[in-house]
This record gives structure tokens, sequence and C-alpha cells, in this order.
């Protein structure tokens, strides 16, 4: 049984101003997930994704289906606030190889964040690795 998800685009949540909300989040392999634009401005991009996944782009302010069928790590963010380091982690079943790869990825993606510094890197304390 596949579920859905739903992950929130806002100009201000939780986690502070231009944020996904959720920004980690763990689902099982052949979930979908759904990014909600409650706010305008947003869209949604990949960065990093398990081997053989196609890299995905929504339009800016509309709601964005993902299905979510190879396990691993998956970093997304959004490109017109990836200054605030407005970035989002989705792990995809119980352990993630990779390690190495994906940190390099996301350390990447935070030099380029100017504000909520930190915010990215907490996400991927989350993530439970291959042993
Ligand atoms: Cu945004």
């Amino acid at each position: 049984m596949a579920a859905d998800h739903q992950i929130h685009m806002l100009n201000y949540g939780d986690q502070g101003g231009m944020v996904f909300e959720p920004g980690y989040l763990q689902v099982a392999p052949g979930d979908t997930v759904t990014f909600v634009p409650d706010n305008t401005g947003h869209s949604v991009k990949s960065q990093w994704l398990p081997e053989g996944v196609e890299p995905w782009q929504s339009p800016l302010n509309e709601p964005f289906t993902v299905t979510l069928d190879q396990e691993g790590v998956y970093l997304y963010f959004c490109p017109p606030h990836l200054m605030m380091n407005m970035t989002g982690v989705i792990q995809v079943g119980d352990s993630a190889g990779q390690q190495a790869e994906v940190e390099k990825a996301a350390s990447g993606l935070s030099r380029r964040a100017f504000q909520n510094k930190g915010r990215l890197a907490d996400y991927m304390q989350k993530i439970s690795w291959a042993k």
C-alpha cells in the first residue's frame, strides 16, 4: 500500500523563513510525495538522487508529485530561495548508502546558503546510513 505524503512550501514555518516542512521525511519505496505551494514564489528541484532516478523540477507555484521507487537519499531545493537554505531531504527505505557522496552534495548546497545556516545539516543528521 503506497502512501502519499505532503511537503509544504512556506514563506515562514517552524524552522524559519523560506522553508520546506517537513524538511526531512522518511518514506517507503513506492510512496509518493506531493510538494504543496501554500505560499507563492516557490518551486522544487532535485539535487542529489539515487542512481537511475530522473532529475525533476516543478513549475513555480504549482503542486508537484513525485513517486519514490528507488531506495536511498533524495536532496532537493527551491531554486528561488537556495540562498535562504530552502532545501530538504527525503530518505526512501530504512537505510541509505553512498554517505560520502550525499554529504558532499549537501555541503555543496549549504555553501550557497547565506541564511538559515545549519538547516540542511540538521536534516542530514536524521538519515540512517547503511552499516
Ligand atoms: Cu522557495
